[in-house]
């Protein structure tokens, strides 16, 4: 394969589940500096739904928003072959198994003039279709037409009537005397038989005068005029074959259409299916090969087992985590080729040296400037304007106790770029983070939470940033129920939502959680499941490490 026709490994550049801003603009902005840098196979993927902040940002920008995809479970697309040449329908048995020589493939698609999937040809099926119709003692007969006897012979064409019309084929070599012949003949229905001779003028003759469907000449044999001219008044197609008798007679069953000789009871698996839903049908067929169609049954390629073995047609860079609790479910199934992150150190283990770039700023955002920079590629103006807001949503507008001075150096670089003001840009992306309305508990829990695991407890964080925590703790009993049910359904030991406070700078924090834990924790109770966080505003800097060390010391 040459370098053109070679594709690349699509790579997916993505942030964690329950995205947030930060997270969004890393993907989206990491993937753009890929792409100037000529790497055009990467795509910035986002694992969850937009919180209204990043939404906001996205639109106001006008930067096109990564795609979305739920998890990275392997699916067909991910693992399938999608250089597939299937045949069409019409096309002979005999071109079809070239087709499938030549590719070195076990199965070839059939497929209908819209490309829509109808049949898999695979060895099985040729050698049972084809053995019923070797077989003299069951005397099957098959479909052909004459424009595909004549495309299978190679033959030169002197009369052809009705070619594309389909009849049983009847073929009879003639070897024997002419009163043989009239005998088989009559046991046939001339219309189906297609005669194979040679120079012998008696045999063509009574061959026309019955009006039988072809008649194949032979080693290039030619036909007189005056004969040529009584075939053409009978309405008999006349070819010459450049092969001999018996090779004639043999190809010609070969010249059946494709759609014919292929399984019809082969159903195909869809693009978006998992690997372990296929992974019985492929047990299951023949050839261990299937072919893969999208919702409207137009042919995609196809998946075998030898598909399953290497490794995905995917890989991943993850930016702004390197947990695998937080990463998209599945993503352990790819080759991980980076991770761009600023947050603690989780279990993630690769096969081969990557690039792992993690450090201790406020932003992964900031991270990614400093990568543009360093490659020496200008910063597009909105991805600029984007970048600014992901650090200024990741740090309380540079207030957080995460903010470093890279943080503030980049913003400023940034807000010089964009001519955006920091301070204004920063109070209208806390307001269009901070429109409650009249999302559900569930919608708030979930919008920014993480999952972490600590020796044999997992736990989970959301965090939510509002300008006054007045009308969430009159929510309270709202939320607490929702992190219970949270709390239940992932067998975790507690479940808390972190309600940070950006004008006072403080937090509290509502939980769901084993009484047993409950006791343990450290902070100022304000009543039942609310507790204050006084000074506290960074979820990963100040409270992980805090409830990290109260878990552990449950153990
Ligand atoms: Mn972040």
């Amino acid at each position: 394969m040459n370098e053109k026709s070679k594709k690349k490994t699509p790579v997916f550049v993505m942030g964690h589940r329950n995205p947030d801003t930060d997270s969004v603009v890393a993907a989206a902005a990491y993937a753009q500096l890929k792409k100037l840098l000529g790497k055009d196979e990467c795509v910035a993927i986002r694992g969850g739904k937009l919180s209204p902040q990043t939404e906001y940002i996205f639109e106001r920008f006008s930067v096109p928003v990564p795609h979305y995809i739920p998890d990275m479970i392997p699916k067909v697309s991910y693992y399938m072959k999608d250089d597939v040449n299937p045949v069409n329908g019409d096309t002979s048995l005999w071109n079809a198994v070239t087709q499938m020589e030549a590719a070195n493939v076990k199965a070839i698609p059939v497929v209908n003039s819209d490309g829509e999937y109808s049949a898999l040809l695979n060895y099985n099926a040729f050698a049972h279709n084809i053995l019923q119709v070797l077989n003299p003692e069951t005397e099957t007969l098959f479909s052909t037409n004459i424009r595909l006897i004549a495309e299978t012979l190679s033959a030169q064409q002197v009369l052809a009537f009705n070619p594309e019309e389909l009849f049983k084929c009847v073929t009879i070599v003639v070897a024997d005397c002419i009163e043989t012949f009239r005998k088989t003949l009559a046991l046939h229905m001339p219309e189906n038989a297609v005669i194979i001779t040679g120079d012998r003028k008696d045999v063509q003759e009574y061959s026309i005068e019955n009006r039988v469907r072809a008649l194949v000449l032979s080693s290039g044999t030619q036909m007189e005029k005056a004969m040529r001219e009584k075939a053409e008044n009978n309405g008999v197609s006349v070819l010459i074959s450049p092969y001999r008798s018996a090779e004639t007679a043999m190809l010609v069953m070969y010249s059946a259409p494709v759609s014919e000789m292929a399984d019809t009871k082969i159903l195909p698996v869809h693009a978006n299916d998992t690997i372990n839903y296929i992974r019985e049908f492929l047990r299951e067929s023949t050839s261990r090969t299937l072919p893969v169609v999208d919702d409207k049954n137009k042919l995609l390629g196809t998946i075998s087992e030898t598909n399953l073995l290497v490794d995905p047609n995917v890989e991943i860079i993850l930016v702004d985590h390197n947990e695998l609790s937080q990463a998209l479910e599945g993503v352990e199934n790819y080759t991980i080729q980076e991770v761009i992150d600023h947050h603690r150190l989780g279990n993630l283990s690769t096969k081969a040296p990557i690039t792992f770039i993690n450090r201790p700023v406020g932003a992964t955002c900031t991270i990614i400037v400093s990568l543009y920079r360093q490659s020496r590629v200008p910063i597009p103006k909105p991805i600029a304007s984007i970048l600014l807001a992901g650090i200024l949503a990741d740090t309380l507008v540079l207030k957080s106790t995460t903010a470093t001075d890279e943080d503030r150096d980049t913003a400023e670089y940034l807000s010089n770029i964009t001519n955006l003001d920091i301070e204004t840009l920063g109070r209208d992306i806390i307001a269009a983070g901070n429109r409650l309305g009249n999302r559900t508990a569930d919608e708030i829990i979930n919008q920014d939470m993480k999952e972490y695991q600590e020796g044999k407890f997992k736990y989970t964080v959301s965090q939510i940033e509002v300008d006054s925590t007045n009308e969430l703790l009159e929510r309270r009993k709202e939320i607490l129920d929702d992190l219970e049910i949270c709390r239940r359904s992932r067998e975790a030991l507690f479940c808390a939502l972190m309600v940070t406070d950006v004008v006072k700078l403080t937090s509290v924090m509502i939980i769901a959680s084993k009484p047993e834990f409950l006791q343990a924790l450290e902070f100022p109770r304000r009543n039942n499941g609310v507790f204050f966080l006084r000074d506290i505003v960074s979820r990963k800097k100040q409270l992980i490490p805090l409830l990290s060390e109260q878990v552990q010391s449950m153990s």
